[in-house]
């Protein structure tokens, strides 16, 4: 039985752009698996909150899959893929180019050292409430029992969080605005 998952991506170093598309494209790859949804791109201002991501503004957005992969999988997974775009593993808590976090898994609850789902910290940050609204305003978190639209307009986050504009073209086409054309 596959479950829905969103996962949040951020980057605050490098070609922003580039490394959350390719993030997006390799999460698009996931084997037994299906990208449902990709956000739109957001530039948010950097949040403290113990890790120190520098000063460079964030592009995020959020990603929802159908997927049977299990959580543990999901997050040995999102390790490799951050790897693999030079995600430093020495610093975690510094500048990022690539953070990938596994913020729902369907209406699971895992506690565990190393995999907390939902995200401790979803429900207080803008950067990620505004994609996840975008995705499914209605969806609602499994312990706060709140739907993410509630979330936000309840955040007391007030960070800066801007649509990206122009939106990058992609290559993975599942926004609405970049469908192709109807034949050639
Ligand atoms: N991630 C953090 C800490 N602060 N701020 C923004 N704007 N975007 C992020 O993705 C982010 C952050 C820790 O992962
Ligand atoms: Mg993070
Ligand atoms: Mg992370």
């Amino acid at each position: 039985m596959s479950e829905t998952v969103y996962i949040g991506f951020g980057s605050n170093v490098g070609n922003r752009i580039d490394l959350c598309d390719r993030a997006v494209t390799l999460l698009s790859l996931l084997p037994h698996s299906r990208l449902s949804g990709v956000s739109l791109l957001y530039e948010t201002e950097p949040v403290q909150d113990g890790a120190h991501p520098g000063e460079g503004w964030f592009l995020n957005g959020v990603v929802q899959i159908e997927t049977d992969i299990t959580p543990h999988s999901l997050l040995s997974v999102l390790r490799e893929i951050e790897r693999s775009l030079g995600r430093d593993e020495s610093d975690r808590a510094g500048p990022r180019t690539i953070d990938l976090d596994l913020l729902f898994y369907g209406d699971r609850v895992i506690d565990e050292p190393g995999l907390r789902v939902p995200h401790p910290r979803l429900h207080q940050r803008r950067f990620v409430l505004i994609p996840l609204n975008e995705l499914d305003p209605l969806l609602v978190h499994p312990t706060m029992g709140q739907t993410v639209s509630r979330l936000l307009s309840d955040v007391k986050d007030s960070s800066d969080v801007r649509l990206l504009f122009p939106q990058p073209s992609t290559r993975y086409g599942s926004r609405p605005s970049c469908s192709p054309p109807p034949h050639s």
